[in-house]
């Protein structure tokens, strides 16, 4: 047979053969290898439980992921604002300093489903570093892993701290210190920026960095929500999506809000193969700050579609209590792994 695509496997099979997209992922490389041992879902590593959609009337995943294996959780991520290790320098400015270890490492993105991943720091997205304009940041990247690599951050900074190949690039064993001042104030990315690019970028090298205005915000329940996806048997399609890695992770634990409070997420595409992700939230409408770049409301609307390493910052408020879903509107992003849910109370 010819190589099976994850479009090609759902056109064939329906809405059953997303079962069969978990189950292909199950083993990365090794399947995406061999294609010939797949033909309907079943492969040889059926043994995995993980399923993905399992059929019409109910979105989720059977199973849960070992969120101890992969050393991260997605709820943790939302809220873990990193501001390093700050001090201060000489002339009063404030300083915060990172170590991040480059380092390879098998994820689970859905039940069952691993996927052999590269991190800063073992986990996907890396920390979210947060600063304020104006601040220092030092980030010292330690490559333990078998790939150059570099941590490229979306921001004004001096060309030699752009982290490309030929400025900031790290061999395997050697170490590197980007540094610069945080400017401009909003909601940004880092990502891994050696070649080839999607490679790098798609295995899980990316975080968010958070800049905040010098006169501050008012006040709010902050989240960072990183839009990703993951291509487990390298064919060049993903077949799980998520907010912050695990497919369906916000339906199995819905993120707890309160009634009447402003949620502010900084919502983050770093979405490979596919030319567009978004986001949509039921039941209610956000304000838009594009980039998260200035103070005032860019757009008042309910979905915004954005193209690999767009990011904005949204908010909104629950007046009434319940259950409220929020997705991608590609509804086949949705039933491979991206839609989640608040519960307000
Ligand atoms: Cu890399």
């Amino acid at each position: 047979m010819g190589i099976v695509t994850r479009r090609g496997l759902i056109r064939r099979l329906g809405a059953g053969a997303l079962g069969g997209a978990a189950v292909l992922g199950g083993r990365g490389l090794a399947l995406a290898q061999d294609h010939s041992d797949m033909t309907g879902g079943q492969t040889s590593d059926m043994s995995h439980s993980g399923q993905l959609g399992h059929g019409a009337g109910s979105l989720g995943a059977v199973g849960t992921v070992d969120h101890g294996r992969n050393g991260f959780d997605p709820t943790k991520i939302l809220t873990d604002f990193d501001y390093g290790e700050t001090s201060k320098d000489r002339s009063g400015r404030t300083v915060h300093e990172y170590e991040f270890l480059a380092l390879d490492k098998e994820i689970e993105v859905a039940p069952g489903v691993f996927f052999p991943a590269w991190t800063y720091n073992g986990r996907v997205p890396a920390p979210t570093i947060r600063a304020t304009e104006g601040d220092r940041i030092r980030i010292k990247l330690v490559n333990a892993s078998a790939h150059n690599h570099t941590i490229h951050t979306h921001g004004i900074h001096p060309a030699g701290m752009d982290g490309v190949p030929g400025a900031g690039e790290v061999a395997p064993g050697e170490e590197f210190v980007y540094d610069f001042i945080a400017s401009p104030f909003g909601t940004h990315l880092y990502h891994c920026h050696s070649l080839p690019l999607a490679q790098h970028i798609h295995r899980g090298l990316y975080g968010a960095l958070i800049i905040d205005p010098k006169k501050g915000r008012p006040d709010a329940h902050e989240m960072v929500m990183v839009m990703n996806a993951f291509d487990t048997n390298f064919d060049g399609a993903n077949e799980v999506y998520a907010i912050n890695t695990v497919a369906f992770h916000f339906m199995d634990d819905p993120i707890k809000i309160n009634a009447g409070e402003l949620q502010r997420a900084h919502v983050i595409n770093i979405t490979e193969f596919d030319p567009l992700n978004s986001i949509h939230i039921h039941a209610n409408f956000f304000h838009l700050y594009r980039t998260g770049t200035s103070l005032e409301p860019d757009e008042f609307t309910d979905t915004i579609s954005m193209g690999q390493a767009e990011r904005h910052m949204i908010e909104f408020t629950y007046r009434e209590p319940g259950r409220f879903m929020f997705h991608a509107h590609q509804t086949e992003f949705v039933e491979l792994g991206w839609m989640s849910s608040f519960e307000v109370s």
